[in-house]
């Protein structure tokens, strides 16, 4: 945060990448006093991995709010055009007022930001369209900033995940766990699991059953039939719910129950 305060002066345009799984708690609240009187992008990513009906909604409400925002998959370069155009309305603004005070041509420079693992580093590869910085499915891959050149026109800087100063509530840690912005070795596999069954079950109904044949069963009864499901079993043959945990975490992250949005617009401000 205090070397981001130090760069702002040198930067035209601040892009935020926020998780489209949770548009709250991927956002800091800090970002808006560093940026102000900057021109701003945010790019709504992971939009292939979040419930599509939500992605409307809150699209409307960043719109509603005066944030320019395009939905991207960085992952496939969905939205890839939406973001040059924004980019070259803010470049192309200023551009004119550099040469009405008699600034000769520079490039435009823009700061990537956002949470740890939100995808700041496949977005500047899917923008670049080659790889330029390096991304990977765990927190903390970029550890100081980088400068990309994209042609004569434009820079971009590639930052480290930063985190909230403090989180407020318990809920914002969780949905940063569910979704993998935190290092997975702060909260227990088991607990995790536990509140992503409950999470499941209330909002998307049916889809845990379809998958695991665990009906209605939420909290540790469901890890174990989810556990018996996969074939997660110890000498035994009890459930061993910490595999089962694992691997529930990670079909959970990676799409294989649905397109998930754990935050709804409206809901913990
Ligand atoms: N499904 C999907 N995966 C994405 C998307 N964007 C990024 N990812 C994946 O998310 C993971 C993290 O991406 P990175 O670009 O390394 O994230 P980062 O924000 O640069 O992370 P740090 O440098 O650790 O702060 C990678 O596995 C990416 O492939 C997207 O739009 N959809
Ligand atoms: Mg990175």
């Amino acid at each position: 945060m205090r070397e981001m305060k130090e760069d702002i002066g040198l930067i035209d345009l601040v892009i935020e990448v926020v998780d489209a799984r949770i548009p709250l708690a991927s956002r800091n609240p800090e970002l808006d006093k560093l940026v102000a009187g900057k021109s701003r992008l945010l790019i709504f990513n992971k939009t292939d991995l979040s419930d599509e009906k939500e992605n409307e909604k809150w699209l409307k409400h960043y719109a509603d709010n005066g944030l320019v925002t395009v939905r991207m998959n960085s992952k496939n370069g969905t939205g890839v055009k939406e973001v040059n155009k924004a980019v070259d309305a803010a470049c192309a603004k200023k551009l004119e007022r550099d040469k009405k005070r008699g600034i000769k041509e520079r490039p435009v420079r823009a700061m990537v930001v956002g949470i740890p693992n939100v995808g700041k580093s496949a977005f500047i590869n899917s923008f670049a369209g080659k790889s330029v910085a390096k991304a990977a499915n765990k927190p903390g891959v970029t550890r100081g900033k980088q400068w990309v050149r994209l042609g004569k026109k434009l820079e971009l800087m590639d930052t480290p995940g930063v985190m909230w100063p403090k989180f407020e509530g318990k809920d914002v840690g969780l949905h940063l766990a569910m979704t993998g912005a935190v290092n997975d070795q702060i909260l227990p596999a088991e607990e995790l699991a536990l509140n992503i069954t409950e999470l499941m079950q209330a909002r998307y109904p049916g889809r845990m059953d379809d998958k695991y044949g665990c009906r209605e069963l939420v909290g540790y009864e469901c890890l174990e039939a989810v556990s018996l499901r996969l074939g997660c079993l110890k000498k035994g043959g009890e459930a061993d719910t910490e595999k089962g945990a694992v691997s529930l975490i990670k079909d959970f992250r990676s799409g294989a129950l649905g397109r998930i949005t754990i935050e709804r617009v409206g809901e913990n401000g």
